[in-house]
């Protein structure tokens, strides 16, 4: 008799639980370690001192749940319906409530039932802040490869995902790794507005310093002037490097690529002009942004992002 829980009950409770798709891991050392360390090392994470930070704690999921045997990877699609013209551009994750709230409770509630079922079992859930390399794990537990853009992409439903992962002292079934790859593609270095997609040490990675994503949401202080018209009109994240990607489009034969989230909770929210965002106090900013991944700009890096937009656009006409 095998000594590890089925999987299906688990992967049927995540789906009724919201998530989009989930697979099952094991827990071990994670073989992208050596890559992020001389991507730190280089420089590559810009000023998100967390990351140099907890490379320790990365390198053993045991070290934040000391019984983990398995990972339970789950991803939530947050793909949005087709753009309309929007003043106020926001990369389709930040629409809608935060999904760290979203997901974090939608998590709770998948545990507190399992720990009920699986009397001392242990579990941990991780969402985007824990160190762990969530994308890693997400492709061991055969949820998505990785493309040249460092997304995890599935080749079914595109790479519009968040990732969680719960650690667990459970033993199960595990999944094999996702296959799939970009082949001769490139669409997404060509279109990345600053360059920030390169190639080093044997694979693609984000120079960080370069990606809007990480000069909108992360970075605090000025954006130097090189990079400034790469920013374009965004004004919190960026997509073009998920938007071009042809995993994210339908075709005949995958209708899943493109589709839209159903999730209540990030359906978008209605934003101010950005001429009346450049001018907002600190109690519109509270109250315009309350519950929102948006908040992680700070009110200064907001406005900073919706001045330069608003001087990129003056420029441009
Ligand atoms: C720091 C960070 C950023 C930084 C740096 C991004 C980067 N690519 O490194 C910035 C601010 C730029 C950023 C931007 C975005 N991010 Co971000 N970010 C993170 C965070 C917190 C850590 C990522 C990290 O460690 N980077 C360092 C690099 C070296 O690690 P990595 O990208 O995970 O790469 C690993 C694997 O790809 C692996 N690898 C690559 N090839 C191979 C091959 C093999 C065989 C193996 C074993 C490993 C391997 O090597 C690395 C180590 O394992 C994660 C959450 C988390 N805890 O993981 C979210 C996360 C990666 N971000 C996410 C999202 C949604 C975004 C944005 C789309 C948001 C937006 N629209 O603005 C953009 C996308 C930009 C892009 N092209 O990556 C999602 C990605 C979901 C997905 N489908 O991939 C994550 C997982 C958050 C979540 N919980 O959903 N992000
Ligand atoms: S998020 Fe934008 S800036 Fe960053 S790598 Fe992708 S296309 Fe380039
Ligand atoms: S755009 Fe092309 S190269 Fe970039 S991730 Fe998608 S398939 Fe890969």
């Amino acid at each position: 008799m095998s000594e590890f829980l089925d999987s299906g009950p688990f992967k049927s409770a995540a789906l009724s639980a919201g998530f989009t798709t989930a697979g099952i891991c094991a827990v071990e050392p994670p073989a992208g370690l050596e890559f992020y360390k001389q991507w730190i090392a280089d420089g590559n994470h810009a000023g998100m001192e967390y990351l140099p930070n907890s490379v320790e704690l990365r390198s053993d999921p045991r070290r934040l749940l000391e019984s983990a045997h398995t990972v339970i990877a789950l991803t939530l699609n947050y793909r949005q319906p087709a753009a309309e013209a929007a003043d106020f551009r926001v990369a389709q994750y930040a629409r809608g409530r935060d999904y760290h709230k979203v997901i974090r409770s939608k998590m709770n509630r998948l545990i507190a039932r399992w720990e009920q079922e699986f009397a001392g079992a242990e579990f941990r859930g991780c969402i985007d802040s824990a160190p762990i390399f969530e994308r890693e794990y997400a492709h061991l537990a055969g949820l998505g490869w990785f493309g040249k853009n460092t997304c995890l992409i599935d080749s079914k439903r595109g790479s519009f995902f968040f990732i969680a992962l719960i650690l667990t002292s459970l033993d199960i079934q595990r999944d094999q790794p996702a296959l799939g790859g970009c082949g001769t593609c490139r669409a997404c270095i060509e279109a990345c507005p600053t360059g920030a997609i390169q190639f080093g040490n044997g694979r693609w990675f984000i120079n960080s310093n370069r990606c809007v994503s990480y000069l909108t949401i992360e970075h605090r202080g000025e954006i130097s002037p090189e990079l400034a018209a790469g920013v374009g009109d965004w004004s919190f994240g960026c997509d073009v490097c998920q938007d071009v990607c042809p995993f994210n489009h339908p075709g005949p034969r995958q209708p899943d690529r493109g589709q839209v989230t159903t999730e209540p909770d990030f359906a978008a929210r209605e934003y101010p002009s950005l001429v009346q965002l450049a001018t907002m106090s600190r109690e519109d900013w509270d109250s315009t942004f309350a519950g929102s991944a948006i908040r992680r700009a700070g009110f200064d890096g907001l406005v900073r992002n919706v001045k330069l937009n608003l001087k990129n656009r003056s420029e441009a006409s």
